[in-house]
């Protein structure tokens, strides 16, 4: 039996249940024993209809353990092992994976439409009906079974509290800079939201040599953490204008790079009029089902030469960039401890999505131990 939090329906509260039946892993498959887990907005967004899901499901998709058992087949992990969660199951075989695209690999599209494994099933059982997860992983539960090809191993002394964070918040937002913009040494990035995803933006765009980094945020608490994690200047959202405002710290061109990272209609049409002529609008928040990009195509685009770009999962290549990432957090790049606003147990999970709603913290990190 495993305690674990489970959605069940559009706006609900989180359920702790502490009666979940744990299957054992299949052929190709982990059972992982987690050690913390990120809190996200994407989890919010499954509660808040954003993002639709099936239920009853477990959330969580940000998250870190030890390998407890493997399945069938599954030689490159062993009971013991530490691991990040990767929310993409990157196979390494399907047409994206070959071509360096592992964060659109087909085997997630069943994991994400069924919220179940790679076959569609779950291995999750209460109250005598199956328990669905979020995008292949669940780590909103003490136990959970995922498939080999989503685990990425990682040094045992490397603090599996930080490891979570680093499963959708660094990987996304360091992504975006580094892999989905290839920020260029000297560019001027402007980020719209410095959340847990988009402070993590800013700090890849750091990484990446960007000259000037303007970050975008309502709160003030987020505007300076912002700074603390390379931000060069700052605009409050809620004061003026914010197009106006980045127009004028970048001689009325606008910024080479423009990030969205909250998933507001208004702030995607704010994050593409900000983005210079030839620059790049790259839009990682998950908006609703109905927001659209609407650009007039001749003097919006065409005569602009903008590219208006999606991101998903920061194009990360999880088995190349979590080591990278460690790497970079070892020589001191990479701030991870600072993301950490509050650490919880699971039973506060639905205060998290309270304090989330406020913009005031980076991330609530739920620790098992
Ligand atoms: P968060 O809630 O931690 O941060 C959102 C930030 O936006 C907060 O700091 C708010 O203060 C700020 N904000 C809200 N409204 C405005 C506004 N109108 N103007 C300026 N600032 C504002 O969220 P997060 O960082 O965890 O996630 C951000 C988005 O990224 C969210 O939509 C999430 O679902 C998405 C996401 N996408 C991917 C992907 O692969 N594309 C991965 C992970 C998360
Ligand atoms: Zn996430």
């Amino acid at each position: 039996m495993a305690k674990a939090a489970v959605l069940t329906g559009i706006d609900e509260p989180l359920e702790i249940r502490d009666d979940v039946e744990v299957e054992q892993p299949r052929a190709g498959e982990v059972k992982v024993r987690m050690a913390a887990s990120g809190v996200c907005h994407s989890d919010l967004s499954m509660q808040n209809g954003t993002m639709m899901a099936p239920y009853p499901i477990i959330l969580g998709h940000e998250g870190a353990g030890v390998i407890e058992e493997v399945g069938e087949g599954v030689t490159n992990l062993a009971p013991g092992d530490h691991v990040v969660i990767s929310w993409v199951p990157q196979c390494g075989q399907c047409f994206f994976c070959q071509r360096d695209q592992g964060h659109l690999c087909e085997a997630a599209n069943t994991t994400m439409l069924t919220g179940g494994l790679l076959d569609g099933t779950t291995r999750f059982v209460s109250r005598g009906e199956p328990l669905r997860q979020m995008a292949a992983a669940g780590t909103f539960s003490e136990v959970t079974v995922i498939p080999a090809i989503g685990a990425v191993k990682i040094p045992k002394d490397f603090d599996l509290k930080l490891a979570a964070l680093i499963g959708c918040g660094v990987l996304t937002g360091t992504g975006a800079a580094l892999n989905t913009a290839r920020i260029r040494k000297g560019d001027t990035a402007a980020v719209v939201g410095c959340g847990g995803v988009g402070l993590n933006v800013i700090q890849g765009a750091r990484i990446a040599g960007a000259a000037e980094i303007i970050a975008v945020d309502m709160n003030e608490t987020k505007l300076q953490m912002a700074k603390d994690f390379g931000a060069t200047a700052s605009v409050n959202a809620g004061q003026a204008d914010p197009v106006g405002q980045v127009m004028a710290l970048t001689g009325q061109r606008g910024a080479d790079v423009a990030f969205e990272v909250i998933g507001l209609q208004q702030t995607i049409d704010q994050t593409i009029a900000m983005t210079r002529r030839g620059g790049q609008a790259i839009l990682v928040g998950v908006p609703r089902m109905e927001a659209m990009v609407q650009v007039p195509a001749f003097l919006g685009l065409v005569f602009q030469e903008k590219t208006i770009k999606g991101c998903w999962y920061g194009s990360s290549n999880v088995q190349r960039d979590v080591p990278k990432l460690i790497d970079l957090y070892n020589k001191g790049e990479l701030k991870l401890d600072e993301l950490v606003s509050r650490t919880i147990t699971l039973d506060q999970v639905n205060e998290a999505f309270e304090t989330m709603k406020t913009g005031e913290v980076a991330r609530s990190v739920i620790s098992y131990t």
